[in-house]
């Protein structure tokens, strides 16, 4: 058991998920191969012989498939996010609907599990203390990546000796590409193992026209917003500061587009857009120092400015750097040890040589402690550790300089905002989903699909009309530069500027930037 319960965690054990209705009927159900309705591109195909030629599943109410028990495995990957224990919940009740003598296997501490083959049954009187609730603890979570032959093999081993008819992968970009690799390894060397992914990340980007949203999303925006809306309320009363709070969600700027609407505060940078625009990050902090300007020579000397944490990579000359950077310490691994301000003095006496004359410029301009964070190790997937650049920082800091120099009275605090929401309890809509995705998982396994993902189409309609799907991880997948090399990976969707939350932005925020139209959403989560 996981230690004590608050009133409110005792009271979400009780919650009952609800369910798209066509999963209710598992385990009469049959899947339907949709010919013509993915592809897979051309770039892509060379890695996946087995898996290239995949079609869009669907499912229809069938006849009993005489029920064997079914063996399966599950881990999380990467970043907690609220709901995954729900996504084990529902694996574990379909697979028992299925046939009462089914097993689940829990890999422990993530994919690492897998490969060093860490276990830990599934079982009911466990698996009860952790229904509804949030964080990745009953198994655990890591970053590790399986993409080597070595790796491949000891996945291959493992699943192979615990004689896994599944594999469920819960995570998010990064972490269904070694899905569709294992997927596909598995194929070429003759396994039963099916593999399939849930779509799992607070940032939001991974989405598709078939994947509407991954889980996590809703319940970590509606945290975050609660404790934006209580720092505006804050601002608006003691009018002596400018926060700054960034956000978390990489690349993408999902959670800080999300947050805004919620919380109506005065600036909220979109990533996307600043690329856009190809605005420098001198355009970018003079163009809100303009705006800050004016709100204190009107007698506003508060406000509240939300950043994603991805900013610094969508600023042009930031990101050429940020490429180089990742170039050069790809190529020599003596490269990757920097911890401490001393070793990053060390490490910047040796690469700056190797910059590009504007990178080594830009690389120069920016303060001490950011020139250390673009210097730390990158995760094993290759990607810039954006949450470790202290972005909010730079931002207030160079905004304070040029308010100093324009004679304006100017305090500030910056904030960080992302662990607060990733293990929070899930919202309804996060239980459910996550619930209906374990099960959507089992559906796939027992209809034999292999690298798929599972899919709930129709998420803004009532839980009963949702639509189950499994899409090919690979139709989902792009080549790009990681490490570099170009490798096949699952797309991160970014914010569509064209899109209907966007242009609800655009239209809102002048108002938003002078008046003090905060809204204080509270604790909406439930
Ligand atoms: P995932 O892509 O694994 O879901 O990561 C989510 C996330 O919360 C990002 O928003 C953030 O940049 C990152 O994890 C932080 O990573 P870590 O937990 O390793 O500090």
């Amino acid at each position: 058991m996981p230690g004590s319960f608050s009133p409110l965690a005792s009271a979400r054990l009780k919650y009952q998920p609800r369910m798209p209705g066509l999963l209710k009927a598992l385990p009469k159900l049959q899947a339907v191969g949709l010919k013509n309705k993915v592809k897979t591109d051309p770039g892509v195909r060379p890695f996946f012989s087995q898996l290239a030629d995949s079609e869009l599943v669907e499912f229809k109410r069938g006849r009993q498939i005489p029920g064997r028990p079914l063996k399966v495995g599950v881990f999380f990957s990467g970043g907690q996010a609220p709901g995954g224990h729900n996504v084990v919940s529902g694996l574990f009740d379909a697979l028992k609907k299925i046939h009462p003598q089914a097993q689940l296997v829990g890999f422990l501490g993530g994919p690492s599990g897998l490969v060093e083959g860490k276990t830990k049954a599934v079982v009911a009187p466990a698996l009860k203390f952790y229904r509804n609730q949030g964080g990745f603890d009953f198994l655990g979570s890591g970053r590790t990546k399986i993409e080597t032959e070595e790796q491949l093999e000891a996945a291959l081993a493992c699943v192979r000796r615990l004689d896994l008819d599944g594999l469920v992968v819960v995570g998010g970009d990064d972490s269904n590409t070694n899905a569709a690799l294992m997927a596909e390894y598995f194929l070429k060397h003759k396994a039963k193992t099916k593999v399939v992914g849930i779509p799992k990340t607070i940032d939001g980007d991974l989405r598709s026209f078939w994947i509407e949203n991954s889980f996590g999303f809703d319940t970590a925006t509606k945290v975050y917003s609660e404790l934006i809306g209580n720092i505006a309320k804050d601002a608006l009363s003691a009018k002596k500061y400018y926060h700054f709070i960034k956000l978390m969600g990489r690349s993408a700027s999902h959670v800080t587009l999300e947050c805004a609407l919620k919380t109506q505060v005065n600036f909220a940078f979109i990533a996307e857009e600043i690329r856009d625009r190809k605005l420098s990050l001198k355009e970018l902090i003079d163009g809100l120092c303009r705006k800050i300007e004016k709100r204190i020579r009107h007698g506003k000397n508060y406000g509240v400015v939300l950043i994603p944490e991805g900013l610094i990579e969508f600023i042009p000359e930031v990101k050429r750097l940020i490429g180089e950077l990742n170039r050069i310490l790809a190529s020599d691994s003596s490269f990757l040890k920097v911890e401490t301000p001393d070793s990053a003095a060390v490490q910047m006496e040796k690469i700056q040589p190797l910059l590009s004359a504007s990178s080594r410029l830009c690389f120069q301009q920016m303060p001490r402690l950011i020139q250390t964070q673009l210097l730390c190790d990158r995760d094993p997937h290759g990607n810039v550790q954006v949450s470790q650049i202290e972005t909010e920082k730079l931002i207030m800091e160079l905004v304070f300089s040029q308010m100093k120099a324009r004679g304006l009275k100017f305090k500030a605090q910056a904030h960080f905002l992302g662990y607060e929401g990733r293990s929070a309890l899930p919202t309804n809509f996060d239980a459910d989903y996550c619930y209906s995705l374990g099960f959507l998982a089992a559906a796939l396994i027992q209809a034999g699909k292999t690298g798929y993902m599972a899919a709930l189409k129709g998420l803004k309609k009532f839980t009963g009309a949702w639509q189950p799907f499994g899409v090919p991880l690979v139709s989902l997948m792009k080549l790009e530069e990681r490490k570099g090399q170009k490798k096949p990976v699952v797309q991160k969707a970014l914010v569509d500027l064209k899109g209907r939350d966007f242009q609800l932005f655009c239209r809102r925020r002048l108002k938003w930037e002078n008046a003090d139209d905060y809204l204080c959403p509270g604790p909406i989560q439930f």
